[in-house]
């Protein structure tokens, strides 16, 4: 049979078989804004800082007066107005406050923001205001009026402002809070800064009446030649109405017309060039309806697991790893444009890594379009961090929100390999519950990815480690962060430890590491020397090359990065100092170590 006949064949019965009803999001994203007409209203912003909720408070006890932080200016001499934001000092969008004004460096508690913009008249179209991301909470008014709020620092989200804006003047302000929360995704503790503000771009998108809301073009799960997926409408007309998929590099043009729901599916035969770390092919695919046409890059490439291996476009693949935050050591600040995108995966590429851990959060667009362009395969992941409040419902509705937010941004990437649920989450019955019920709404908004988590691991005797996490049996890849020879013996300790695997699935080492600054040198047992790192990687290396079914690492961590965990003076400094490179983009010898393991496996 060749692959077009198989393909067909298994099309036929799939179809036999309930497909799986994919989430609409409750908050509907525009997936790809930079296929549409936007109006960027970056710059700089107005800004009041306000830790006593001065401006929140009057606006929620009398709604009516137009006074409180909503722009306005005294109309007589006796008028009491106690603020000015075009008085204020200005930020830039995008970008967090902490680093932009060294007063705010710690600061947590809420920000007004200011801007204006004109919007050219046009009868037949939508205009919705996309941010990228705002942390943490955001309350967000147009012209005096709430549009609406948002939760969650790192997904994005947008309003329909079509029937709310003049042509002249427009006044946007945004409330921002980054204070944390105990009942937050993530809560009171983490180990990175607490950056807050507009840390994402901001723009207007224009669209017509009925447009394509989102797609869905991929290969389906396990498959090589088979594209599967739908084509969302959302507007008046959205029932019943015809929409094509055109891939011209590869002949293909697919016309299905949209159910009820404004939803078309579709299954496709394709014999298409895939797409892997090697050639990181992309193809242009148009999608149209009567009243709209979008256009992306787009990859394909197949996913599954046999055994202990994660399978590549039907092949196995062993994940040459590192870990990543969002951040700009050289602003000291988030990262947040394509050029810190390209900078940060700039330098996986040269450690020789295939795949990076884009910790702990989804990390912004150009993060993962750039990984895509590069060929690196990608772990993208949810700030389920730690202990969350397993038993409170709001937290887990907050937590599935940004699962399907983050997904519903990337879906169609093609680097993009591993949904993560979460991190280093202590074992208990309401948090087995909790993940269980991510993992499971992660497979329902997305069938074609793996789904993994960073999981802890135990002793079961002194140099025996197991991990037999319950959590294990619901993920398709397991994910496992250890320290051994940091928080964990000294690296020795890693010559003698042996590993222990009770499920029969693919495990990546999700984390391993220890801190060294840059340019501190002594003996290989010198806590914070360059030389006990490298030495921890050697022996590390040493221990992880023997585990028969281990199928990838990202070891933690690319750069250094800031942390007000990280209190020690001279050595931290506020600073996590476990990087491969130092907040200054100094190569640590341990780069070299793993850059040479890498290179071992895959010559350059
Ligand atoms: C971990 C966490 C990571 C921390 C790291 C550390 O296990 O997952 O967020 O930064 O350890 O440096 O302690």
């Amino acid at each position: 049979m060749n692959r077009t006949v198989a393909c067909l064949f298994l099309t036929a019965l799939v179809v036999l078989m309930v497909s799986p009803a994919a989430g609409m999001p409750s908050q509907p994203l525009i997936v790809n804004p930079d296929g549409r007409e936007v109006t960027s209203l970056d710059g700089e912003w107005r800004t009041i800082i306000d830790p006593y909720e001065t401006g929140y408070y009057d606006y929620r006890y009398q709604p009516s007066k137009d006074g409180y932080f909503k722009n306005a200016k005294p109309q007589n001499l006796s008028d009491r107005v106690e603020y000015d934001f075009d008085r204020s000092p200005a930020l830039q969008v995008p970008g967090d406050w902490n680093s932009q004004r060294e007063s705010l460096l710690f600061y947590e508690g809420t920000v007004w923001y200011k801007t204006s913009f004109d919007v050219e008249p046009q009868d037949d179209s939508r205009l919705f205001l996309y941010f990228g991301a705002s942390n943490y909470k955001s309350h967000v008014f147009l012209n005096g009026k709430l549009l609406g709020e948002h939760e969650g620092g790192f997904t994005p989200f947008n309003f329909e402002v079509t029937d709310r804006v003049q042509e002249k003047g427009n006044i946007l302000i945004v409330k921002v809070d980054n204070k944390r929360t105990l009942d937050g995704v993530p809560t009171l503790q983490t180990d990175w800064w607490n950056y807050g503000g507009l840390t994402r771009r901001v723009m207007l998108i224009r669209v017509p009446q009925t447009h394509i809301r989102s797609y869905h073009v991929q290969l389906a799960r396990g498959s090589l030649d088979k594209l599967a997926g739908w084509i969302q409408l959302d507007g008046p007309q959205k029932q019943a109405q015809r929409v094509r998929l055109q891939i011209p590099e590869a002949g293909i043009e697919h016309a299905s017309v949209t159910g009820q729901d404004g939803r078309a599916e579709f299954e496709i035969c394709a014999e298409l060039s895939l797409w892997s770390p090697d050639d990181p092919k992309r193809f242009s695919v148009v999608i149209e309806s009567d009243q709209d046409q979008i256009e992306e890059q787009i990859g394909f490439r197949s996913l599954g697991t046999r055994g202990t291996d994660i399978l590549l476009n039907g092949e196995p693949v062993f994940l040459r790893g590192i870990s990543l935050h969002e951040e700009a050591p050289w602003r000291m600040g988030r990262a947040h444009s394509r050029e810190d995108a390209r900078r940060l995966l700039g330098w996986a590429k040269e450690l020789g890594a295939n795949f990076v851990r884009l910790a702990h959060y989804p990390h912004n667009s150009f993060m993962v379009e750039e990984a895509e362009r590069l060929g690196l395969l990608v772990w993208a992941e949810i700030p389920v961090y730690w202990a969350i409040q397993w038993g409170n419902p709001q937290t887990w509705e907050k937590a599935a929100q940004q699962l399907e937010a983050m997904i519903e941004r990337d879906r169609n990437r093609a680097a993009i390999i591993l949904w993560s649920v979460g991190n280093e989450t202590p074992l208990s019955e309401e948090r087995l519950s909790f993940m269980r019920r991510l993992v499971e709404w992660a497979r329902e908004l997305d069938p074609t990815r793996l789904i993994t988590a960073a999981m802890e691991r135990h002793y079961i005797d002194e140099n025996t480690v197991m991990i037999d996490d319950p959590l294990g049996e619901y993920l398709d890849v397991l994910g496992c962060n250890e320290y051994v020879g940091w928080y964990d013996g000294l690296p020795a300790k890693a010559d003698n430890v042996q590993w222990t695997l009770a499920y029969d699935k693919p495990l990546i080492m999700s984390e391993f590491g220890g801190g060294a600054l840059a340019g501190k040198h002594g003996g290989p047992e010198e806590r914070w020397t360059e030389e006990y790192q490298e030495d921890l990687y050697r022996r590390q290396i040493g221990m992880l090359r023997e585990l028969p079914f281990l199928s990838g690492m990202s070891p933690w961590i690319l750069v250094d990065f800031r942390s007000p965990r990280r209190p020690l003076p001279e050595i931290q400094d506020f600073w996590n100092r476990k990087g491969l490179i130092s907040s200054e983009g100094e190569k640590k010898k341990a780069f070299f170590v793993l850059q040479s393991f890498y290179r071992e496996i895959d010559p350059p």
